[in-house]
């Protein structure tokens, strides 16, 4: 039998998780990324996948029925995934009834998945209706995006128009924009139905003070999303307090949007 720990999707998980707790946007146990991953690839590390524990989750997810899912531990630190993957990292399976988890690999030390995990799985749930290669759902504490937060209009076309003013590449890699949801209180069902709904529109969410969600057909796909978003963040703060001299024009994102052959969100460049 294979090494587990040897496989991409593990290995990827912890070169993931690595980078965005050196980036800063992963404090303490903040942060989590779930990633869809197909059975026949289990299949090869673990053989007749053994159900290890059944875990409820609290909420129908039987969308997803059957689906095997790689997710971050609760209370545990991005810094520690990659030292030990098996203790901060599982492997869980839809169950037949919808609302349990069947742990086949991990939480070594007796824990479980995410408190955040209906938001991750009632966004993988809309984003497959839209995409059906979207496999990773990413939240994280990115520092620019949430102080942007607290001193810009929550409106998300506005929100959404700041970022690809900063720099070319907003537009290129997000034309679809951003959502946005209020201050929500985390780990409830609530603000996954709220975030889920967004996703149906949008590839990311931001959570005002508190952080932002991604989702993408890989890892790297989801964490350039974020990472675009938190860069053109970083700029406008840096900018906000000088007087502005020129700028990406309505005109000039026309161009862009023409260009890269991407589709920005309709009627949002005038
Ligand atoms: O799990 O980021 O939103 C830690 C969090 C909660
Ligand atoms: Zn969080």
């Amino acid at each position: 039998m294979k090494n587990i720990i040897k496989a991409k999707f593990v290995q990827e998980m912890c070169d993931t998780t690595a980078n965005m707790y050196r980036l800063g946007w992963d404090e303490r146990n903040g942060g989590n990324v779930s990633m869809i991953i197909e059975d026949k690839d289990v299949e090869k590390y673990l053989k007749n996948r053994k159900v290890i524990r059944t875990i409820p989750m609290g909420f129908d997810a039987s969308a997803l029925k059957g689906k095997c899912v790689i997710v971050t531990g609760t209370g545990k630190y991005f810094k520690n995934v990659k030292t030990d993957p098996e203790t901060n990292l599982g492997i869980i399976r839809i169950a037949a009834n919808g609302t349990d988890a069947e742990l086949l690999w991990g939480f070594k030390d007796g824990g479980k998945f995410t408190s955040e995990l209906p938001a991750h799985l009632m966004s993988h749930i809309a984003r497959l209706k839209v995409d059906p290669k979207n496999r990773v759902i990413m939240h994280c504490h990115p520092i620019n995006i949430l102080s942007m937060t607290f001193v810009h209009d929550l409106d998300e076309k506005a929100f959404t128009k700041t970022l690809w003013r900063t720099i070319t590449e907003c537009m290129v890699v997000f034309p679809d924009g951003l959502g946005v949801l209020p201050w929500m209180l985390c780990g409830t069902n609530e603000i996954g139905e709220a975030t889920a709904e967004k996703m149906k529109d949008f590839r990311m969410v931001v959570w005002a003070q508190h952080g932002i969600y991604g989702a993408g057909r890989d890892l790297d796909e989801t964490f350039g999303l974020i990472e675009t978003a938190e860069k053109g963040a970083e700029i406008y703060l840096k900018i906000k307090p000088f007087e502005i001299k020129q700028e990406i024009t309505d005109e000039n994102l026309k161009e862009i949007a023409e260009w890269f052959k991407v589709a920005y969100k309709d009627g949002w460049v005038d």
